[in-house]
Order: structure tokens, then C-alpha cells, then sequence
């Protein structure tokens, strides 16, 4: 299933990174946005997934928020997510970038994680910008600052700009990276989706393992098709580690 290309540039790399999108938390059991299973088919990401859909029926919004939560705070990370938490140790550089809101690679034990779109833990103020600590799950009322100002869920919604310093320090290690993954993620969002295809660029091996393959499947160096909880355990296998 592994190159010998693969593996002896995985053998050589000083530098290794990965993205995650949501397929790496799919056998955890927290549904993928796209797809036949996703939650688009169940939901419009226009009316939960923007600012203006927010501040028109944040009930909604909110609603939907803690359906994900629910969730999210029941499961457990999956063999995929403990893998990368060990090739963390491993590796003497290694970088964890990840679309995921979901808090599950913290919960495996990574420690250098890029959080591209933001954690659903964590929620701020949408006037004063404050930090807001956790709200309960089943709290009815809308959640309110101080200040008076709504508080939002502290993640990234389409049309708004990523946590700068979060996304310069992605695209440097993407620049820099020897071996870099793409794991579970269809590579459609932007600027997420452009970083496999920059670390291509900038010289790295570039890796996808996915279920299903993705609009850029043929343009990296190769495509492993199956499940993350099944293919990372077994590469870490290959060097021993698991
Ligand atoms: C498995 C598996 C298993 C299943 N094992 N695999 C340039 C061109 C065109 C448009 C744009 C552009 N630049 C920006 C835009 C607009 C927009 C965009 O990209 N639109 C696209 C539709 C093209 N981007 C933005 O708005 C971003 N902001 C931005 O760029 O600001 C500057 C700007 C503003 C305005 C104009 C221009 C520039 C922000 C994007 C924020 C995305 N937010 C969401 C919601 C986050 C909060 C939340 O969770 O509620 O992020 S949307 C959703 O998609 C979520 C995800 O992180 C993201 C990516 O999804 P992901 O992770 O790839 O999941 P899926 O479901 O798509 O794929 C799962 C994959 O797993 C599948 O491939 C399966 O096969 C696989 N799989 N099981 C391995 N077991
Ligand atoms: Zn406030």
C-alpha cells in the first residue's frame, strides 16, 4: 500500500506536516459537510454558516452549533487522530494543520496545531471581540457578553478572513515541509485547499489519503485511497512506531 518512494522520503524528512479536513474525524462519528452522508445535504451553509445568516436568526445558528457540539463532546479522537499524535513524538518537526473546529487532534495529544477555522469550544464576543469561556450546551436563552453584544461560536464562516497569524505560519510550514499529507479533506475550501498544492510547489513529497479521490488527486505525488483510521495506523507500522 506505501511506496518505497514514500516511505524513504518520510525516512529523510526533517520537516513533515499534515492538513486534516473533516473525513479524519468521520470514524469518530462526527459527520463530513459534503457528500452523500454530510451535513450539507441536510443543512443550506448559507443560512448557518455566515456572519449575516448569524446576526438574521442567531437562534438558529446557535442551534445548530449545539447539535455539533453534542456530538462532538461524546465522541472519542480515532486510531487516524492518535497516529499523527504519535508521529508528533516522532518526527523532530512536525506540524499538524487542521479545517477541523472539533477539538479532537488536542483531545489525541497533539501539541503544535494550526487551527485554520477556528475551535467550536471556544466562542468571542461579536462587538468587544472577547474570548467568552465555555457555554453550556443546553443553556436556552441566547448567549450575551457584558457588553451587551451577541457571542458567537469562534469559528470561521465563509466570506470571513482566517486567523492571520494561524494561516501565514500554515503557509510557511507548507514552504518548508519535505513530506506533506492531506488527510480526509475534498480540498474545495479556500485557502485551506491551496496548501497541499503549494507545498507541491515549493518541492515537497506530497501525500493524500483519502476515501474517495479529490480535485487534487492528480496533481500531488500520491493518492492512497482508504479510510485515515486504518491507513495512518499502518504507516506508522512501517517505521515501528505504533
Ligand atoms: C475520509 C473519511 C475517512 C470521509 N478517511 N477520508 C477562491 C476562489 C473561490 C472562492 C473563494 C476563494 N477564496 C475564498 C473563497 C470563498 C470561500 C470558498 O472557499 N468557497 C468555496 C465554495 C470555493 N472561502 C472562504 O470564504 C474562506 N474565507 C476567506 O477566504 O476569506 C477571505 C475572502 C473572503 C471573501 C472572498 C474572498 C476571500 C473561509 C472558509 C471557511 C469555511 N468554513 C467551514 C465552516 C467552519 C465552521 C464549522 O465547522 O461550522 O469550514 S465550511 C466547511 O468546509 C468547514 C470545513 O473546515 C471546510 C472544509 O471541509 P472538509 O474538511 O474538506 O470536509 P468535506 O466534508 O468537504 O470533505 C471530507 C472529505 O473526507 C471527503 O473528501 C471524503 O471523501 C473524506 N473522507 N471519510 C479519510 N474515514
Ligand atoms: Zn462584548
Amino acid at each position: 500500500m506505501f511506496s518505497e518512494k514514500l516511505i524513504n522520503k518520510l525516512k529523510q524528512a526533517k520537516i513533515v506536516a499534515v492538513l486534516t479536513g473533516a473525513g479524519i474525524s468521520a470514524e469518530s462519528g462526527v459527520p463530513t459537510f459534503r457528500g452523500e452522508e454530510g451535513l450539507w445535504k441536510k443543512f443550506r451553509p448559507e443560512e448557518l454558516a455566515n456572519f449575516d445568516a448569524f446576526m438574521r436568526n442567531p437562534e438558529l445558528v446557535w442551534e445548530w452549533y449545539n447539535y455539533r457540539k453534542k456530538i462532538i463532546v461524546e465522541v472519542e479522537p480515532n486510531p487516524g487522530h492518535y497516529a499523527l499524535a504519535k508521529m508528533e513524538q516522532y518526527f523532530e518537526d512536525f506540524h499538524l494543520i487542521t479545517q477541523n473546529v472539533d477539538n479532537l487532534h488536542h483531545r489525541a495529544g497533539n501539541k503544535r496545531i494550526y487551527e485554520l477555522h477556528g475551535n467550536i469550544m471556544r466562542n468571542r464576543c461579536v462587538d468587544c471581540n472577547k474570548n467568552i469561556a465555555e457555554i453550556p450546551i443546553d443553556q436556552e436563552e441566547l448567549p450575551r457578553c457584558e457588553c451587551g453584544g451577541l457571542i458567537r461560536p469562534d469559528v470561521v464562516w465563509f466570506g470571513e478572513t482566517l486567523p492571520q497569524q494561524v494561516m501565514m505560519n500554515s503557509f510557511a510550514v507548507a514552504n518548508n515541509a519535505d513530506v506533506f499529507f492531506s488527510i480526509g479533506t475534498s480540498a474545495v475550501i479556500q485557502p485551506a485547499a491551496s496548501l497541499p498544492l503549494e507545498a507541491k510547489h515549493a518541492g515537497a513529497y506530497v501525500v493524500e489519503i483519502n476515501t474517495e479521490s479529490t480535485v487534487i488527486s492528480n496533481l500531488i505525488d500520491e493518492s492512497i485511497l482508504g479510510k485515515a483510521g486504518e491507513i495512518l495506523p499502518q504507516l506508522l507500522d512501517k517505521f515501528s512506531i505504533g
